[in-house]
C-alpha cells in the first residue's frame, strides 16, 4: 500500500515545498478540519445524541433551523475563535459577521461557511455537508461586514466536509482539488485523491425538476433537449439525479462529472437564486473551476460577481465544463 499522506502533511508540503500557503493558512484549515470531525460525530449520533429534529428558531434566510445547524455553527465558531489566524467569521445561520472577541489575537483571514447544507436531508439520514471559504481581510484595523464582501475570485482557500457513508474532506488552496477520508481509528483524514478532474462533457443533470414551470425559458430549453435524449437535438440521452443537498451533488460532479443547475425562477423574480454567494456559490465555484469545470449564474463567471450583501443569493450553474457553457450560451448576453 502506497504510503499514506495525512491532511497536515499535504498542507506542510503546500506550505514549505510549493509555497502555495502560509503557515496561519495551514493552520485554519487543518482547524476547520477537526471542527469537521467533531460536526461529523455529532451528526454520526443522530436520534442517540438527541440532536435530530427542529430548533425552533429561523435563520437569517428566513428558514427553520435544525439542531444540527445551529451545533454545526457552534462547534465551527468555538474552534476557530481564539486561534490568533481569524479576524472575523460569517455564517449562513449568523445575521451578522462574527468578529474575534478582544480576549483572542486578531488574524489575517476571513473565514465564511455554511456550517451544515442540506439541512432537509438531516432528519432522513441523507448524506449533508460543511462548506467553507477563506478571504484575506484587507489592510486596516478591526473588521467589518464590508471586508467581507469580495467576489469569489479572492478566495484563498476553500473547500466542504460531507458526512455520508464516509466523511469527506475536499479542499483546494489554488493548486488543484484533493480529497480526504477520515480514518476513524487514526482520526486523521488521509488523502485519497489528488487534481481531481470533471470531465468536460457528462450526462447527468442535476436540478429540482419540480420547479420547471417557473424557469426563464433558456433553462427550460436546456433541461428539454436533456429529456428528448438521443432522438433529440442532442443525440445522446441523458440521466438526473437531485439530492437536495448541493454539497452532495457537488461531489458527486467533482467524483464522475455532470451539471448541477439551481436557477433564477419566477416564484421571487427579485431574487437572483436560492443558493447563497459568499459560503455556497463561491466556494463550490472555485473548487469545481479549479478540476477543470465551469461555474456561472447564467451571464458571468460566479466567481466574478461582485457581493453586495452579505447573504446574498445567485443563480447557479456549474459543472462540466461544455455543458455549463452551453447553458450560458442559450442565455441572452447583456
Ligand atoms: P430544494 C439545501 O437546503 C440547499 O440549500 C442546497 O444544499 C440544495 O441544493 C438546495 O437547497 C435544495 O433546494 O428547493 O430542491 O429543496
Amino acid at each position: 500500500m502506497s504510503q499514506r499522506i495525512s491532511l497536515t502533511r499535504y498542507l506542510v508540503e503546500q506550505q514549505r515545498v510549493d509555497g502555495h500557503i502560509p503557515s496561519q493558512l495551514r493552520l485554519l484549515i487543518e482547524v476547520v478540519a477537526r471542527a469537521c470531525k467533531g460536526i461529523s460525530q455529532a451528526v454520526n449520533k443522530g436520534a442517540l445524541g438527541g440532536v435530530l429534529g427542529s430548533a425552533g428558531s429561523e435563520n437569517v434566510q428566513g428558514e427553520m433551523q435544525k439542531k444540527l445547524d445551529i451545533i454545526a455553527n457552534e462547534v465551527l465558531v468555538e474552534a476557530n475563535e481564539w486561534g490568533g489566524h481569524l479576524a472575523g467569521m460569517a455564517s449562513e445561520e449568523m445575521d451578522g459577521i462574527y468578529v474575534v472577541p478582544n480576549r483572542y489575537p486578531q488574524g489575517e483571514y476571513l473565514l465564511l461557511f455554511d456550517p451544515l447544507d442540506g439541512s432537509s436531508n438531516i432528519d432522513v439520514n441523507v448524506t449533508i455537508g460543511t462548506i467553507f471559504s477563506v478571504l484575506k481581510k484587507p489592510e486596516g484595523p478591526g473588521v467589518s461586514e464590508q471586508d467581507f464582501l469580495q467576489p469569489g475570485n479572492r478566495q484563498v482557500a476553500a473547500g466542504y466536509c460531507l458526512y455520508g457513508p464516509q466523511t469527506t474532506l475536499v479542499l483546494t488552496v489554488g493548486d488543484g482539488v484533493a480529497m480526504f477520508t477520515l480514518d476513524r481509528e487514526q482520526g486523521s483524514f488521509v488523502l485519497v485523491q489528488e487534481h481531481m478532474r470533471i470531465p468536460e462533457d457528462t450526462r447527468e443533470f442535476a436540478i429540482n425538476m419540480s420547479n420547471m414551470r417557473h424557469w426563464a425559458a433558456p433553462v427550460v430549453r436546456y433541461v428539454q433537449e436533456c429529456l428528448a435524449g438521443q432522438d433529440g437535438p442532442r443525440g445522446k440521452d441523458f440521466n438526473m439525479r437531485w439530492i437536495a443537498s448541493m454539497v452532495a451533488d457537488v461531489h458527486r460532479i467533482l467524483t464522475r462529472g455532470g451539471i448541477f443547475l439551481y436557477p433564477w425562477d419566477k416564484r421571487e423574480p427579485d431574487k437572483p437564486g436560492k443558493l447563497r454567494l459568499m459560503y455556497e456559490a463561491n466556494p463550490m465555484g472555485w473548487l469545481v473551476e479549479q478540476a477543470g469545470g465551469a461555474a456561472t449564474n447564467g451571464k458571468q463567471r460566479i466567481l466574478d460577481v461582485q457581493p453586495a450583501k452579505l447573504h446574498e443569493r445567485v443563480s447557479v450553474i456549474l459543472g462540466s465544463r461544455n455543458e455549463v457553457e452551453r447553458v450560458t450560451g442559450y442565455h441572452p448576453t447583456v
